[in-house]
């Protein structure tokens, strides 16, 4: 079973996270333990304060050290952890990381608040620091979850069905294909007929097509760089003629 233990002032932001949809499902199924520490029960004034003035002024706050290591080193517990930090400052998170950290049993993900922590904290107490993407945000939980979810639902047996994780966007860096679910015309619009054939193997095709052509048009950078196969060269001409006809005369 693998453990998350995020350390936050406001775990119940994280208890909605743990308790709902399929990460819910893989708590409730004994897959996955997610659980919170928060600094403030390890202060010891009566105020439980958790946040200290910036050696060398300035405006802002900065998360008070003492409470937080205290914090870190009860989530680590006795057994091996990785502890990491969420900063925009952090090794950018994408989902080539996945695999390596859902191998490891126990993450403690620090979600900082005010403008973050100590450097002597960073350097002493965390093994690594990610960003979740280039912009600031208020606190590190939403990145926590957000790792953590991604991570979640990649767990063998995590997805009701196990083929979905494999076949989403950007397995094989690619983007997703379109989908459709009834009425089989809606608001005049017709779903693709392949889809409604039972040809398998055109569906099939027709999904590649569409994954191939969908990220070549809006994530160009993500085509590999050796050039595509023979096979998806044909697929991403057809999408592209296709293109032309539906929209140019
Ligand atoms: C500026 C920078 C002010 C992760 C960091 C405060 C965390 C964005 C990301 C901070 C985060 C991301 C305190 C609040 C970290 C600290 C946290 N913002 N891009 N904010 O992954």
């Amino acid at each position: 079973m693998n453990r998350y233990t995020v350390i936050t002032l406001f775990p119940e932001l994280v208890h909605a996270f743990r308790d709902t949809g399929i990460v819910g499902r893989c708590q409730q199924r004994g897959l996955v333990a997610i659980d919170t520490v928060n600094p403030r029960t390890y202060t010891q004034d009566r105020r439980a304060t958790v946040d200290d003035t910036p050696y060398g002024g300035g405006p802002g706050m900065v998360m008070m050290a003492a409470p937080l290591r205290a914090a870190i080193a009860a989530a680590r517990g006795a057994g091996p952890a990785l502890v990491i930090y969420l900063s925009p400052q952090g090794r950018r998170f994408q989902q080539r990381d996945v695999a390596r950290l859902a191998s490891c049993p126990h993450l403690v993900l620090v979600a900082g608040r005010y403008e973050g922590i100590d450097e002597r904290l960073l350097a002493r107490d965390i093994d690594e620091e990610w960003s979740v993407g280039d912009f600031v945000l208020s606190g590190g939980e939403v990145p926590a979850m957000l790792m953590i979810d991604a991570i979640v639902r990649t767990l063998p047996d995590a997805l009701g069905d196990a083929r979905s994780a494999q076949e989403d966007s950007f397995s094989e860096d690619l983007l997703d294909h379109p989908h459709y679910t009834r009425p089989e015309i809606l608001d005049g619009e017709a779903v693709p007929p392949v889809l409604l054939s039972g040809h398998h193997a055109a569906i099939d095709a027709w999904r590649r097509q569409q994954r191939i052509g969908r990220t070549w048009q809006r994530r160009p950078d993500l085509l590999p760089s050796g050039g595509l196969s023979v096979t998806d060269l044909a697929l991403l001409a057809a999408y592209r003629r296709d293109l032309e006809e539906s929209s140019g005369d």
